[in-house]
């Protein structure tokens, strides 16, 4: 089998606990085997020009640093204040600066430049990600005739928000020179043939297959699962479960999410507060648990949403709380991973209520962790790309405190067999496609472009 090249933006270096991309990508490329190249983490004043290699992994990891002004251009700049925004309807949000676009196309060029004299004629590439569009132009520039297949975690545009980028075309150039493009959900594949269709050259030739730009490719969508047995397993063994329950004594109702603001945090704390208003018979029976570890803080949407969410936060402990019961625990730090596995399985509601999201692997991660016997309850925004296969959880409009925080009251009182029922559907799914079935399916799609 001829050797697997991954690259995403950032290389899992040692303990890196969030972030759904290293979560997935580590199972998938275990199972594959190759070579992992990202991002190190380090921004330095001279970055090297050859890739560093570092032991410790079943599979090779190679790493590049990144010049300061590089990585305020391509990562925090286009990446994060231009392309993240849009991809999650924020255009608001944008802060287009030529200089972040240049940047943005320097670092992929070098990139590419750093790859190249690694690469074997017959390996297979796989790019990860918005932060390298670009990135299968710059390999084709210098001569790289591999298969190379695009996968995006994150949502894809619809034509609004795809024309408000500062040179949409180019977006479309860039995804043409790859030989399979990967979506989340039908929603992404919907939004970029439509984008395409209105601000490129798009043609439709048989069953996947397209012409875009004047080039053949394909384009499917891959719903990213979890490690769904090893979740289990992890959530089976916690030991959290007693200790959380004498902490808090009521039914806990959990999110965990990076801070930030695609997530809809302080539309749920709105919810809960909606729910204390209208339940008094709920008060000091449900705890609410938000863990939300920080993330991408040099980029100024992302402060405010801190200080709202903190804001909202004491504001509702500071109208309900006794002396007993704290209604809000928000926690902006990490969480070990096997801790958050148990705190999953005690909660009797997992809320998932992003305003836009891509897959959103809480969503599977809460239900793998349930006790089957008397699982708990998701409630899932229907924004989220889990939503396309998750339908027996609570489905819900994160813009609507209202029907959030009747879903909130609904699971609250939803009987154990109804609980069960809705369970077992969601499990059966988790467990069938996990992160080992869709990087099988990916890698078959792109083996098949050849
Ligand atoms: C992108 C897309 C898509 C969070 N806090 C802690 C922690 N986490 C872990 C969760 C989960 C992961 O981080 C988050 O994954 P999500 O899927 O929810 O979201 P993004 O980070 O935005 O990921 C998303 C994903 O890529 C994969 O394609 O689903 O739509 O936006 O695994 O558990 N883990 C630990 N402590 C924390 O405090 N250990």
């Amino acid at each position: 089998m001829s050797r697997l090249v991954v690259i995403s933006n950032r290389l899992p270096l040692g303990d890196n606990p969030s972030g759904g991309l290293v979560v997935a990508l580590d199972d998938a490329l275990r199972s594959s085997g190759g070579l992992w190249i990202g991002f190190s983490g380090e921004t330095v004043a001279q970055p090297s020009d050859t890739l560093t290699f570092h032991d410790g992994a079943p599979f090779q990891r190679a790493s590049f640093d990144l010049a300061d002004a590089d990585h305020d251009a391509y990562y925090l700049g286009f990446s994060n204040s231009v392309l993240w925004p849009l991809c999650h309807g924020r255009a608001d949000l944008t802060d287009i600066v030529p200089d972040h676009a240049n940047g943005y196309r320097r670092v992929n060029a070098r990139i590419a430049r750093l790859m190249v004299e690694h690469l074997r004629p017959d390996d297979r590439i796989w790019v990860h990600d918005y932060q390298l569009f670009p990135l299968a132009a710059e390999l084709r520039a210098l001569g790289v005739r591999n298969p190379i297949g695009h996968f995006l975690h994150i949502p894809f545009p619809g034509p609004a928000d795809c024309a408000a980028m500062p040179n949409p075309h180019e977006l479309f150039e860039w995804l043409s020179q790859y030989d399979l493009l990967g979506f989340q959900a039908q929603r992404d594949l919907s939004n970029f043939t439509e984008s395409a269709r209105q601000l490129a050259e798009i043609e439709h030739l048989d069953g996947n297959r397209i012409r875009l730009c004047g080039r053949m490719l394909r384009r499917d969508v891959f719903p990213i699962g979890i490690d769904t047995a090893s979740f289990i397993a992890e959530a089976r063994n916690a030991q959290e479960e007693d200790r959380m329950r004498t902490l808090t004594g009521a039914q806990m109702m959990i999110g965990v999410d990076r801070l930030d603001y695609s997530k809809g945090i302080p539309q749920r704390f709105r919810a809960f507060q909606l729910l204390l208003e209208n339940h008094p018979e709920l008060h000091e029976r449900i705890a609410f648990l938000q863990i939300a570890p920080p993330t991408r803080e040099a980029v100024e949407a992302y402060r405010d949403i801190r200080e709202e969410t903190e804001h909202l936060a004491g504001r509702i402990n500071g109208q309900f709380a006794t002396v007993n019961w704290t209604p809000i625990r928000f926690i902006h730090r990490p969480i070990p991973r096997h801790v958050l596995a148990g705190l999953y399985r005690q909660a009797r509601i997992g809320l998932v209520t992003p305003l836009a999201d891509g897959m959103n692997l809480v969503a599977k991660e809460y239900v793998a962790a349930q006790d089957v016997s008397d699982p708990g309850v998701l409630i899932l925004s229907r924004f989220a790309g889990a939503a396309e296969t998750m339908g027996e959880a609570l489905i819900v409009n994160p813009h609507d405190p209202w029907e959030m925080s009747e879903a909130m009251a609904r699971a609250m009182c939803m009987t154990a067999n109804e609980r069960r029922q809705r369970h077992s559907i969601l499990l059966r799914g988790v467990v069938e496609q996990d992160v080992s079935w869709w990087s099988a399916g990916y890698l078959d799609a792109l083996a098949m472009t050849q």
